[in-house]
């Protein structure tokens, strides 16, 4: 890393104590459960889990399901170290996935209020270098919801709202969320789109459990973002909310890569065309990317990272790590991790080690759009 330059993870996760006590009592994923043969507690998240989780149930020979809850989940002092042994100056803390989404209406609220005032508290104890994105109890009634968007703008270090694609239920382009868009933008919370619930299990056959979670995590989770974010295009959200901002993860899924196709079949249809659906003036998917989009550099290769600054340019991209997802298997995890130093090397290959553009990716943009400073 350039010296002088400040590094910015924008997408680095964690589960509070109170979040993980929760999971603990569940029966349902997501879910922690222990298992005789393990040291490590396992956090069962996807539904591409849940064959795994059974079979581990019934036999204490199977594989393990999901991945170990290691501390550097829930451990402050453990993100602090992995930004230090990463050369990371300033992290944008955020619950992981999923969030307030599988919880009963009659407690969301409560839970989400005091989860989203423990990472407050969390970044206080590190004034300067942690931040964080607050999230939503989405499965609340719509006041409620409104009124923690009002409570996590208040909160000193709240820079932005974490949402997975589901949004009341119904996915992204629900209109009954317009609302909610014009709450967040009025509020100037960016909003962190992040993936949880993958394509069905079927998409990826009956030998799924011999690929372990590349499927659901290399290729789900990316097409998961890019259908949401496609909806919410095709309904007019962004021009119905044009102050809304909005960051991808995993720089955009595969939006990129195939805004160009989506932009040909909206023209090639027929019958969007002749109904007035496409007209002359319209924002097209490729300007939306150029002003309402920033797009994390958590893609692990310059080929990707080419597509995502072709699209939306180098500055409305920003670094990050998903640290502690994909921690290094063999190596020690109080090292460096590879998952965090693969995204810094993209960087450096698609924008030259040292330049500008590459400073600014690093943590240069960040800065400027979360305005990461404390007054
Ligand atoms: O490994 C995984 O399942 C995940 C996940 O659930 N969320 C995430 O952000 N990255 C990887």
């Amino acid at each position: 890393m350039a010296s002088g330059t400040p590094v910015v993870d924008i997408h680095t996760h964690m589960y509070p104590p109170s979040y993980i006590a929760m999971l603990e009592k569940r029966t349902a994923i997501p879910l922690i459960r222990k298992f005789p043969q393990a040291d490590e507690p396992r956090l069962i998240l996807l539904s591409s889990e849940l064959e795994s989780l059974d079979a581990a149930l019934r036999d204490a020979a199977a594989k393990l399901p999901g991945r170990p809850l290691s501390t550097h989940f829930a451990s402050l002092a453990q993100k602090l170290h992995f930004m230090d042994t990463n050369g990371i100056n300033i992290s944008v803390i955020s619950l992981a996935n999923p969030w307030f989404d599988f919880l009963d209406p009659s407690e969301a609220t409560v839970v989400a209020a005091s989860v989203n005032s423990e990472f407050s508290e969390m970044c206080a104890q590190h004034a300067g270098r942690l931040f964080f994105f607050a999230a939503l109890p989405l499965s609340a009634p719509v006041d409620a919801i409104t009124a923690a968007i009002a409570h996590v703008q208040g909160l000193k270090y709240c820079r932005g709202i974490i949402l997975g694609t589901s949004g009341l239920g119904k996915g992204l382009d629900d209109p009954r969320l317009l609302p909610l868009f014009n709450a967040v933008a009025d509020a100037k919370l960016l909003v962190f789109l992040h993936p949880h619930y993958g394509l069905p299990n079927e998409v990826y056959g009956p030998r799924a459990e011999e690929y372990g979670h590349v499927l659901p995590l290399a290729l789900g989770f990316p097409m998961e973002t890019t259908i949401a974010v496609a909806r919410m295009y095709m309904a007019g959200v962004f021009d119905q909310v044009p102050n809304l901002r909005m960051l991808l993860a995993h720089s955009g899924g595969t939006l990129p890569f195939l805004a160009g196709r989506i932009e040909s079949c909206i023209v090639h249809d027929g019958h969007l065309v002749t109904t007035g659906k496409v007209p002359k003036d319209r924002r097209t998917i490729w300007t939306v990317l150029k002003e309402q989009i920033y797009l994390d550099a958590v893609i692990y290769s310059e080929v990707g990272l080419q597509a995502a600054i072709a699209a939306s340019g180098a500055d409305r991209l920003m670094f990050g790590t998903d640290h502690p997802f994909f921690p290094p298997i063999e190596e020690d995890v109080q090292g460096p991790w590879d998952s965090s130093s693969l995204n810094v090397q993209a960087i450096n290959e698609a924008l030259g080690r040292g330049s500008r553009d590459a400073a600014v990716v690093l943590g240069v943009n960040a800065i400027r759009v979360l305005n990461l400073r404390v007054e």
